[in-house]
C-alpha cells in the first residue's frame, strides 16, 4: 500500500523532483520509511532518480501489472476497477474463488506475475513462469442458469481472440472449447469454474492465461509442440499492460452483449471465429474417444458431432484434436 502511495505521488509530478521531506509529510511516515520504499520499488524494476538536494523522480516504470500501473490506462466501465495483484500465487482462479466466496463483486480481477500451481482443465497444469505472461481471473456473477455456464467460456474465447487480433493484427482461431490458437498453436487458454445451486449461479471465475513474451525455448519439449506466444508470432516483445487494457475492454464488451442480448449473438460470433463446422475431429470426453465431423455448437455451448453412420452426439466437455484440414 505504502509503495503504491509513493508511486502515485511520483507520478503526479512526472518531470519534477519531489523532496523526501514533502513525500514524508504527505504520507505521514518517516524519511527512512520513504527511503526503504524507494529501494523496494527499485527492486521491482522502477527506475527512480535520487538527488540529495532535490529528492526523487520517477524515470521509468517496469511492465508490472499492479493496480497503480493498470488503473491509469484502463478504459473499462466496471471490469478491473478493483485489481488484486500478487507477485506469486498458487493459482489466480483459486484466489478469485476465495475472494468471491467472501463477497467480492462482479468485475474484480486477480492478477499474478507467476503461478506455482497454474491450472488447466481436468487437473492439468498451466505453465506460468514469472513476469512474461498474463495470468488473470475475473469474478463474474451472471444472471443465467447453470446449464448456460459454458457459454461464458465461448464468450470469453471470442473476447480474447478479438483482443489478440486488435493488438497484433494476427488472426486467431478458437478451438472448442477453450483454446485460442495462432498458426494452430495455443497462445491462450481459458478455465471457467462455477459456484452454483441447481438453478442459480452464485459466481463464475473466468481464468485466462495468455502467453505473451515467452520465448519458444522456455517451454518444455512437450508443450513447445503445441504452444506459442504473442512475442513469437509478432516477432517482437510486447507491453503486457497495453494488451491487458484491450483484453479487459473486449471482455467487458462481450459479457455485456451476452447479458443484454442473450446467447444467439455469442454463438454466431463464436462460429465465425472457430471455423469448426465440417472439420474432422477426434474428441476425448470422459475417457471415451470419438471420431467424427464437427457439425456445430449447440445453444448451451456443447459440441455436436456426427460420428460414423450419421449418428449425432453432443459433447459437453472434452478435448478436440483436428484430424485434417477441411
Ligand atoms: C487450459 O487448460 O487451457 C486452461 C488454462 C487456463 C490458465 C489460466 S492462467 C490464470 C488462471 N489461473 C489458473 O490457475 N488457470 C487459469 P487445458 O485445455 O486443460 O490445457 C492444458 C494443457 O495446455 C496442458 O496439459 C499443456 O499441454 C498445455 N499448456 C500448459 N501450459 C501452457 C502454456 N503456458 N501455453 C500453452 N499451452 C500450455
Amino acid at each position: 500500500m505504502m509503495d503504491e502511495k509513493i508511486l502515485q505521488l511520483l507520478r503526479e509530478s512526472p518531470s519534477d523532483f519531489l523532496s523526501g521531506e514533502e513525500i514524508s509529510r504527505r504520507l505521514k511516515v518517516s524519511r527512512t520509511a520513504i527511503w526503504k520504499g524507494m529501494n523496494r520499488l527499485r527492486t521491482q524494476g522502477y527506475e527512480i532518480e535520487a538527488s540529495t538536494r532535490s529528492g526523487y523522480r520517477l524515470i521509468r516504470s517496469p511492465d508490472l501489472l499492479t493496480p497503480s500501473e493498470i488503473k491509469p490506462i484502463l478504459k473499462t466501465k466496471w471490469m478491473g476497477k478493483t485489481v488484486h495483484h500478487f507477485h506469486s500465487l498458487d493459482s489466480t482462479n483459486s484466489k478469485a474463488y476465495q475472494l468471491a466466496l467472501n463477497g467480492a463483486k462482479e468485475g474484480e480481477v486477480v492478477i499474478a506475475e507467476s503461478q506455482e500451481k497454474g491450472r488447466g482443465r481436468m487437473g492439468r497444469q498451466w505453465f506460468s513462469p514469472p513476469f512474461l505472461n498474463l495470468y488473470l481471473s475475473i469474478i463474474l456473477r451472471p444472471k443465467i442458469s447453470p446449464h448456460q455456464a459454458s457459454l461464458i467460456t465461448l464468450m470469453a474465447a471470442i473476447a480474447a481472440a478479438d483482443a489478440i487480433q486488435k493488438f497484433s493484427g494476427l488472426l486467431p482461431l478458437i478451438k472448442w472449447p477453450n483454446d485460442i490458437l495462432l498458426r494452430d498453436r495455443k497462445v491462450a487458454g481459458l478455465l471457467n469454474e462455477i459456484h452454483s445451486e441447481m438453478d442459480r449461479i452464485h459466481f463464475v471465475i473466468l481464468g485466462i492465461g495468455v502467453n505473451r513474451n515467452l520465448d519458444e525455448k522456455m517451454f518444455s519439449k512437450e508443450i513447445r509442440a503445441v504452444a506459442t506466444s504473442l512475442k513469437t508470432e509478432m516477432g517482437q516483445a510486447i507491453s503486457r499492460k497495453a494488451f491487458l487494457r484491450i483484453l479487459l475492454q473486449e471482455l467487458e464488451k462481450w459479457y455485456t452483449i451476452f447479458m443484454k442480448e442473450g446467447s444467439a449473438i455469442i454463438l454466431k460470433a463464436w462460429r465465425d471465429r472457430a471455423h469448426i463446422k465440417g472439420r474432422r475431429v477426434k474428441v476425448t470426453s470422459f475417457g471415451e474417444k470419438l471420431i467424427g465431423i464437427a457439425v456445430d455448437v449447440d445453444s448451451d455451448g456443447a459440441l455436436i458431432l456426427e460420428t460414423a453412420g450419421g449418428k449425432r452426439k453432443r459433447v459437453v466437455a472434452g478435448d478436440v484434436e483436428y484430424r485434417s484440414q477441411r
